[in-house]
C-alpha cells in the first residue's frame, strides 16, 4: 500500500478535503472544458438519485404534480417583472443564432422557470375551482455564478434543480404553503440527518420578485454556512407581470397570490461536508447506494468457507431490503476497508474463518469506527437495529455542531470575537434599518442571513442596535457563507 496518498484533512482543511473527495470517492469529475459545469459519476449520481427519490415521494404526499418545462425562455417572456430582471440579467446564458441565422426573438437557458411557467399559469388557471394549483419539477438550470464556483455548491450548470411553484385564492392559503414548504422540508431534511436554521432574509436579500424569502442553512465543517433551501412567497407581483387572473365565486376576477419553494444538488455537498470525516464520506443510511458491505476474510489452509457464508448473509439482509454488497476483490482487506469507508458504506461486516465457526460475525460502524461482534441468528435484527442508530448519531452530532456553533452577542466586537476563533453564526440585536445592516455585514466581514423564523423567535426588547443606538427590534444572524 505504498501508494496511499496522504488524505486532506476534514477537520482542518475542509475546502481542499472536500474538492479532493469529490473525485475520489467517484461523485462528480470536474475537468469537464466548461467552468462550473461537471460530470456526474455513478456513485455521486446514484447518492443524488435516492435523494431525488426522497423529494418525489415528499411531493406526491403533499398533492405536487410533477411536470416538465422547457429549458428555453424567449427574451420576450424574460422581461416581464422588472425586479426579476434586474436579479437575474447578468447571470444568464444568452442563445442569440440558431445555426447561421440571428433569431429574432433572443432565448435565454433557464437560470429558474418563473418566466417559462407564468405565461402557461395565466392559460391555465380560470377559476377559483382551479386553486390551489402546484406543481414542480427537477431539471437542469443555468446561472452564469460570478462568485467561486464548487462542485455541487456554486455550479453554472445546476443539474438538479428542483423548483415547486403553486397559486392560491388569498395570501392566507399562500401562507399556508409556505407552512408546508418547511414541513416538507422538516422531513426531508429528518431523513438526510442534515439540522438546519430557517431565517427570513433582509429585503436587500430577497429573491428577485419575492415579497419574502425564507432560507434554510446548514453549518459546514469549518463554520461557514450553506443554504440548501429557500421559501419565496411572491404575493400578486408575479400574478400582475404575467396575468394570471382567476374568477371568485362572486364573478370578480382577481390576481392569484404565489409561492415557490427551491433546492439543488447543494443537498449532497450538505450531506458529504456535514457527516463527512477524515477518512472521506459518512453517507446516513436512508441514501447510502450501499447500506452494508459485507468483507469476508478468507484465510489460507483454514478451515470454513468465508465466502459461503458472507454471501448467506447478503441474501438474508437483501431480503428484507437492505442495499448490500459482498466485497470479493482479490485484494488486502485492509484495502477494502479504506475504500469502504471512503465511499461512507453507514456499516461493514466482516466474515473471517472464526465467525463462521463461531456462527458470528463482525459489525464495524462508519460513523463511530466502533466494531462489535454478533450472533449470526441476531445478525438481521442486529444490522437494522444498527442503521437507525447510526441515522440518529449523525443527526444528533451534526445537531450539537451547528447548535455549539451559533452565538448571540450584544457588541460588535464580541461578534467579531466568535468569528475570530471559531466562526459560525453570530447573533446580534437589530433595529431593522438596511444602512445599519449593511453597515454590520461590513464591520464583521460577514453576510445578514436574516432574522430567526418563525418571526416570534426574532422579537427582543431591552436591547439597543450596536450600530445606531436605537432600540432593538429584532435579532438579525451573521454568517461567513458559501
Ligand atoms: C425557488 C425555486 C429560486 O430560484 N425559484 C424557483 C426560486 N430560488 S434560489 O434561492 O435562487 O435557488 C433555489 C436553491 O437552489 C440552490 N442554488 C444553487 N445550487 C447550486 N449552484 C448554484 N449556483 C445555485 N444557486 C442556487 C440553492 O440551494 C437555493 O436555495
Ligand atoms: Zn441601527
Amino acid at each position: 500500500m505504498g501508494s496511499k496518498v496522504k488524505r486532506k484533512r476534514w477537520s482542518e482543511n475542509f475546502s481542499e478535503w472536500y474538492n479532493e473527495l469529490i473525485e475520489t470517492a467517484g461523485i462528480q469529475d470536474k475537468r469537464y472544458p466548461v467552468k462550473g459545469m461537471n460530470i456526474w459519476l455513478p456513485y455521486g449520481l446514484k447518492i443524488m438519485r435516492n435523494v431525488e427519490k426522497l423529494i418525489h415521494a415528499e411531493m406526491r404526499g403533499t398533492g405536487h404534480e410533477e411536470v416538465l418545462f422547457p429549458a428555453l425562455i424567449p427574451e420576450t417572456e424574460f422581461q416581464k417583472e422588472a425586479e426579476h430582471i434586474a436579479g437575474f440579467e447578468g447571470e444568464v446564458y444568452w442563445v442569440t443564432h440558431a445555426g447561421h441565422d440571428p433569431l429574432e426573438v433572443r432565448l435565454i437557458l433557464r437560470p429558474t422557470s418563473e418566466t417559462a411557467m407564468y405565461s402557461m399559469f395565466s392559460l391555465w388557471i380560470r377559476s377559483h375551482a382551479d386553486l390551489p394549483f402546484k406543481i414542480y419539477q427537477i431539471v437542469n438550470t443555468y446561472r452564469y455564478e460570478t462568485k467561486h464556483t464548487r462542485p455541487l455548491i456554486r455550479v453554472r450548470e445546476i443539474s438538479r434543480f428542483f423548483e415547486a411553484h403553486t397559486a392560491h385564492d388569498s395570501y392566507e392559503d399562500a401562507e399556508r404553503q409556505i407552512k408546508e414548504d418547511l414541513e416538507i422540508f422538516d422531513r426531508l431534511t429528518r431523513l438526510l440527518a442534515l439540522p438546519y436554521i430557517v431565517s427570513k432574509r433582509p429585503e436587500w436579500d430577497k429573491f428577485p420578485g419575492a415579497y419574502y424569502s425564507l432560507g434554510a442553512e446548514v453549518m459546514m465543517p469549518d463554520g461557514r454556512t450553506l443554504q440548501i433551501g429557500t421559501m419565496h412567497n411572491y404575493r400578486q407581483n408575479f400574478a400582475r407581470a404575467y396575468n394570471i387572473q382567476y374568477e371568485t365565486e362572486e364573478g370578480e376576477h382577481e390576481y392569484a397570490h404565489q409561492t415557490t419553494f427551491g433546492m439543488s444538488e447543494r443537498l449532497l455537498a450538505a450531506l458529504i461536508g456535514v457527516h463527512g470525516d477524515d477518512r472521506g464520506l459518512v453517507l446516513p443510511p436512508t441514501v447510502a447506494p450501499i447500506q452494508v458491505v459485507v468483507v469476508p476474510i478468507p484465510k489460507k489452509d483454514v478451515e470454513g468457507d468465508v465466502s459461503v457464508y458472507s454471501r448467506e448473509i447478503a441474501e438474508e439482509l437483501m431480503n428484507i431490503g437492505v442495499r448490500v454488497h459482498v466485497d470479493e476483490r482479490d485484494i488486502r482487506p485492509g484495502r477494502k476497508y479504506y475504500d469502504w469507508e471512503m465511499k461512507g458504506v453507514p456499516l461493514r461486516i466482516e466474515v473471517g474463518p472464526r465467525e463462521v465457526e463461531g456462527r458470528k460475525a463482525v459489525l464495524a460502524r462508519r460513523d463511530t469506527l466502533e466494531k462489535r461482534t454478533v450472533e449470526r441468528s441476531d445478525l438481521v435484527k442486529e444490522v437494522r437495529e444498527t442503521l437507525d442508530k447510526i441515522h440518529e448519531n449523525l443527526h444528533r452530532r451534526a445537531k450539537e455542531f451547528l447548535e455549539g456553533h451559533i452565538k448571540r452577542v450584544d457588541t460588535i466586537e464580541d461578534a467579531r470575537r466568535v468569528f475570530r476563533d471559531r466562526r459560525g453564526i453570530v447573533e446580534i440585536p437589530w433595529c431593522g434599518e438596511e444602512s445599519c445592516g449593511l453597515e454590520m455585514e461590513e464591520a464583521l466581514d460577514a453576510k445578514m442571513l436574516g432574522t430567526p423564523y418563525p418571526e416570534e423567535n426574532s422579537m427582543i426588547t431591552d436591547k439597543k442596535c450596536p450600530i445606531c443606538g436605537r432600540e432593538a427590534k429584532f435579532i438579525a444572524r451573521f454568517a461567513r457563507t458559501y
